[in-house]
C-alpha cells in the first residue's frame, strides 16, 4: 500500500491587512491568537496535514507590504514555482487599495502564466465581507467592480472568487476546501461512493466532511443546494458537538425545510439533516438535503451501506 503523503504548496499572497494571516489561523482553530496578529515579516511557512485525504500542505503566508511585495517578485522562482493553488486574498472594505491590489494580482497572474501544474487553482477571496455589512450598498458595489475588473485581469487561468470573513468560518472552510483538496486523488474516491449513495437515494445535494468540517467530497444536482448546505454544515457539526460536550449522544441533526414562493424549484418542503459517522476511529459528517419524503427514508436506508463502503475505503488506504 502507499503509505506516501502527497505535497502541495499553497500560496497566500495579496496586500498588507488583507487578512491572510488571520483566515490560517481561523482554519487552524487558533481562535485565541486572532486578536494579536501581526503584519508578517516576508513569507511564513506552516504545514496543514489532512491525515484522511492523505496530503502535506505547505502553506506560505506571504507578508503583503509593499518592500515584501518587491521581492517575491523578483525571485518568483522562489516564490512562484511548483504551486498547486495560490488563494489572492483582497480586503473588500479598502476600496483605496483596490488599483494598488489589482496590479499586484496582475503581476502575480503574468507569472502564473508561464507555468503552472496540472490541476492548478486560482482562488481570489473578497475578504472581510462580514455577515453585518455583505449585503450593504457599498460593499456590493465594491464586489461588483473588483469581479468585472478581476475577470479582466484574469483571462487566460480557471479562478474562482470567493466571498470570505473570519466571521463567517463555512465561507473560509468551503474556499480553503476547494482549494487544497479539490480533485486530489482520494477526495476523487470519496466522490464516486457519494455518488453512488445518490443514485440510490435521489437526494439533492450530499457533503461528505472531515471532523475538522473541511469539505472532504460533495456533489449536487444544483449548485443552490450544495452552497446551501455548505454554508449551514459547520453550525449543524457545531450543535451536535456542544450536545455531546453534555455527554448527549447524538446521532444526528435534522432541520425541516421550506423554499419560498421565489425559488422556482418544483419541490418546496424539504429536509437537511447532519449525521455523525464514526468509522475505524476517523470522525466523518454527512450533510445531505432530501426534497421529499420518499427520498428522506432512502437516505436514511442506505447509510449503513455509505459507511460500510466508507470503512472499506479507509481500510485499504492503510
Ligand atoms: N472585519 C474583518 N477584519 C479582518 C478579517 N480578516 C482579518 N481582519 C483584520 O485585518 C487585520 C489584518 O489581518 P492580517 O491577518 O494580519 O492581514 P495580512 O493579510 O496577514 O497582513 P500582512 O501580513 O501584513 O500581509 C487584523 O486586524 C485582522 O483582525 C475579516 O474577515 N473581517
Ligand atoms: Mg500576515
Amino acid at each position: 500500500m502507499n503509505k506516501s503523503k502527497e505535497l502541495k504548496k499553497i500560496l497566500f499572497c495579496g496586500l498588507e491587512n488583507g487578512g491572510k494571516t488571520s483566515i490560517l489561523l481561523l482554519l487552524d482553530k487558533k481562535f485565541s491568537l486572532l486578536p494579536t496578529v501581526k503584519p508578517t515579516i516576508k513569507a511564513k511557512r506552516t504545514v496543514h496535514t489532512n491525515s484522511l485525504l492523505g496530503i502535506s500542505i505547505i502553506r506560505w503566508d506571504l507578508g503583503g507590504q509593499k518592500n515584501y511585495r518587491k521581492i517575491y517578485l523578483g525571485e518568483k522562482s522562489k516564490y512562484f514555482t511548483e504551486m498547486q493553488s495560490i488563494f489572492y486574498v483582497i480586503d473588500i472594505q479598502a476600496s483605496e487599495k483596490f488599483e494598488e491590489s489589482l496590479a499586484f494580482l496582475h503581476d502575480i497572474v503574468s507569472i502564473t502564466l508561464d507555468s503552472h501544474p496540472e490541476n492548478f487553482q486560482f482562488l481570489i477571496l473578497l475578504n472581510k465581507c462580514d455577515p453585518d455589512i455583505k449585503k450593504s450598498k457599498e460593499i456590493l458595489e465594491n464586489i461588483a467592480y473588483l469581479e468585472t475588473k478581476i475577470t479582466s485581469i484574469i483571462k487566460a487561468i480557471k479562478f474562482s472568487i470567493f466571498k470570505t470573513s473570519i466571521y463567517d468560518d463555512s465561507s473560509l472552510l468551503k474556499a480553503f476546501s476547494d482549494g487544497a483538496f479539490y480533485a486530489t486523488h482520494k477526495s476523487n474516491i470519496f466522490q464516486t461512493l457519494l455518488k453512488d449513495y445518490m443514485s440510490k437515494t435521489y437526494n439533492s445535494s450530499t457533503l461528505l466532511l472531515d471532523k475538522n468540517c473541511f469539505i472532504i467530497a460533495s456533489r449536487s444536482t444544483d449548485e443552490e443546494y450544495q452552497r446551501i448546505c455548505e454554508s449551514i454544515a459547520p453550525r449543524l457539526t457545531q450543535a451536535l458537538e456542544k450536545l455531546e460536550e453534555w455527554d448527549i449522544t447524538t446521532i444526528d441533526i435534522v432541520t425541516n425545510i421550506e423554499f419560498s414562493q421565489k425559488h422556482s424549484k418544483s419541490h418546496k418542503e424539504g429536509i437537511i439533516f447532519l449525521r455523525k459517522l464514526d468509522i475505524n476511529n476517523t470522525r466523518f459528517y454527512l450533510v445531505a438535503l432530501c426534497l421529499n419524503k420518499n427520498v428522506k427514508n432512502k437516505s436514511y436506508e442506505y447509510l449503513p451501506l455509505l459507511a460500510d463502503n466508507l470503512k472499506n475505503l479507509l481500510e485499504s488506504f492503510e
